[in-house]
């Protein structure tokens, strides 16, 4: 038993080891970490998440960590009874590892060695514990306890030592990875024009009302990696290419000796349930994407840039949209800092107009220059829609649901519809008039706007209220109740609070 645990401390330590060598996402735990999350279905995923939020890639370690103790442990007890047969486990355990890693979306054929090593680490281990403490069993345990302790305090010590690799190789990996402290040190370039100024006037200041601005640790984050990327900005590049008259790559140094643009943009993810929290407001700073795609000289049959990530993300977004003159950009700043690392450092893109996953690519590295007849972007593959342009929505913050003394009630919230702008939201108390709320100041139409309605509570009991936005166009947003799949939720938000 113990011989199984340790000869699964040494494949997985030796495997994080040789993962110095080649890429931190191609060790076991990374590999079948991923693989696991890529073929969970949807529902499943989601009911997940929903139990237990954005602690799901720690769950999923966890567990991973406990299926493989007890993995190790029936490999160990059958390989002592049934030799080869748990050293077979161990061989069928490394080839699915090597497979999942083999698998990642930017895997080379190297991403193999640390499974395989790992695992045939773990075999020699196996078989040489297993071998001795059968040679012991088959001496009465008293009459050699000197030697049967030998072969403990090894036992321990190979397992000891296989769980410090490990765990050393682990943080080695991890420390010399990290770009905190590159990216402590990027000065940040000056952009044109003055700074967008975020006018007193667009935020009520209304308690429960969501500010503004949301800061950068406030900010919502998606992604698929399983640990945060680390990109550091003296290997980054952007390589622009595909149907282009000339193929384009621009260093870090290239992009920021460019000027750059800073805008106030809202980022909302299409994953976003309608009275939900996955959308943000911050002051970016960045290069224009029209300029940068436009000196590549894109095709006039291509409709997509497909962008990719480091850690091999992909998002289609129609070229049309980043080349209509709306500020799409390349951004490295976010509400006067670095990117932070989670939020794409060193670069990531930013589409006004566009749900995330189509178009914010984080640690963004290539630009394909295609069309959406030739390629597949990560979530369309997956059932998303292959367009993703942002709903017309709007959000209640406050009041809370409960009880309430009767008298003046503030109701106020967001409303959204980038790059087209919102016209008016509106408030429905029960079964009355749509009544308009009042807007705050709204600096750009790729922003979300704060309003407020005050509302003259009357009549004990429970009361429903329910708001909907008309965006700049004049199109109020649906009543439809669709679900988030697959191109982001709709319907009225409402609430019901108990008068009394
Ligand atoms: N590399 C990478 N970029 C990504 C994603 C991702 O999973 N990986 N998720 C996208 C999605 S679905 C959204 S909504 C936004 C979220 O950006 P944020 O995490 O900075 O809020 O990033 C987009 N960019
Ligand atoms: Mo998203």
């Amino acid at each position: 038993m113990a011989g199984g645990v340790v000869a699964g401390g040494v494949t997985l330590g030796v495997a994080e080891l040789v993962s110095l060598l080649v890429s931190p996402d191609s060790t076991p735990l990374e590999a079948v970490g991923g693989w696991i999350v890529d073929h969970t279905p949807d529902g499943f995923r989601e009911w997940v998440i929903g139990l237990v939020g954005t602690n799901d890639k720690l769950l999923l370690f966890v567990s991973m960590g406990v299926v493989a103790v007890a993995l190790a442990v029936a490999a160990g007890l059958v390989e002592q009874v049934r030799r080869p047969f748990g050293s077979a486990l161990f061989a069928v355990f490394g080839l699915l590892s090597t497979v999942a890693a083999l698998g990642r979306p930017n895997a080379a054929w190297t991403w193999a060695l640390p499974s395989l090593i790992g695992v045939v680490a773990g075999i020699l281990m196996l078989r040489s514990l297993i071998e001795k403490i059968t040679a012991l069993d088959e001496v009465a345990a008293d009459d050699l306890p000197t030697e049967r302790r030998q072969v403990m305090r090894g036992l321990a010590i190979a397992g000891g030592l296989a769980l410090v690799g490990g765990v050393a190789g682990r943080i080695i990996g991890l420390r010399s990875r990290d770009v905190s402290a590159e990216r402590a040190d990027v000065q940040l370039p000056t952009p044109t024009g003055p700074e967008p100024s975020v006018e007193p006037g667009a935020d009520l200041k209304i308690p429960g009302l969501t500010p503004y601005l949301t800061s950068n640790s406030g900010f919502y984050r998606i992604d698929t990696a399983l640990t945060v990327p680390q990109v550091s900005k003296d290997d980054w590049s952007l390589r622009i290419h595909g149907m282009v008259d000339r193929e384009i790559r621009l260093s870090y140094a290239d992009l920021t000796a460019k000027t750059p643009i800073e805008r106030l943009v809202t980022l909302c993810c299409v994953s976003n349930p309608v009275g939900g929290d996955l959308i943000g407001n911050a002051r970016w700073l960045g290069y224009r994407l029209d300029e940068l795609i436009n000196a590549a000289g894109p095709h006039p049959d291509a409709d997509m840039v497909l962008s990719r990530s480091a850690d091999g993300f992909t998002a289609g977004s129609p070229l049309a949209v980043l080349l209509d003159g709306r500020d799409a950009m390349l951004a490295v700043g976010m509400n006067g800092e670095p990117l932070p690392t989670a939020h794409g450092y060193p670069a990531r893109l930013v589409v006004p107009g566009l749900y995330g996953y189509v178009s914010a690519t984080k640690w963004v590295t290539e630009l394909e220059i295609t069309r959406f007849d030739r390629a597949e972007a990560f979530w369309t593959k997956r059932g998303w829609s292959a367009k993703g342009p942002i709903k017309t929505e709007c959000r209640i913050d406050t009041p809370r649901g409960g009880t309430h003394a009767p008298g003046k009630i503030t109701i106020a919230g967001v409303a959204w519809a980038q790059h087209r702008g919102i016209k008016g939201v509106e408030v429905r108390i029960d079964q009355g008039d749509w009544q308009p709320a009042r807007l705050a100041v709204a600096p750009s139409i790729d922003t979300w706007v704060q309003w407020a309605f005050d509302w003259d509570a009357t009549g004990n009991g429970p009361h429903t209220i329910r708001a909907r936005a008309t965006d700049g166009t004049g199109e109020t947003q649906t009543d439809q109740d669709q679900d988030v799949v697959p191109d982001g939720a709709t319907g009225y938000p409402s609430l019901t609070v108990r008068i009394g």
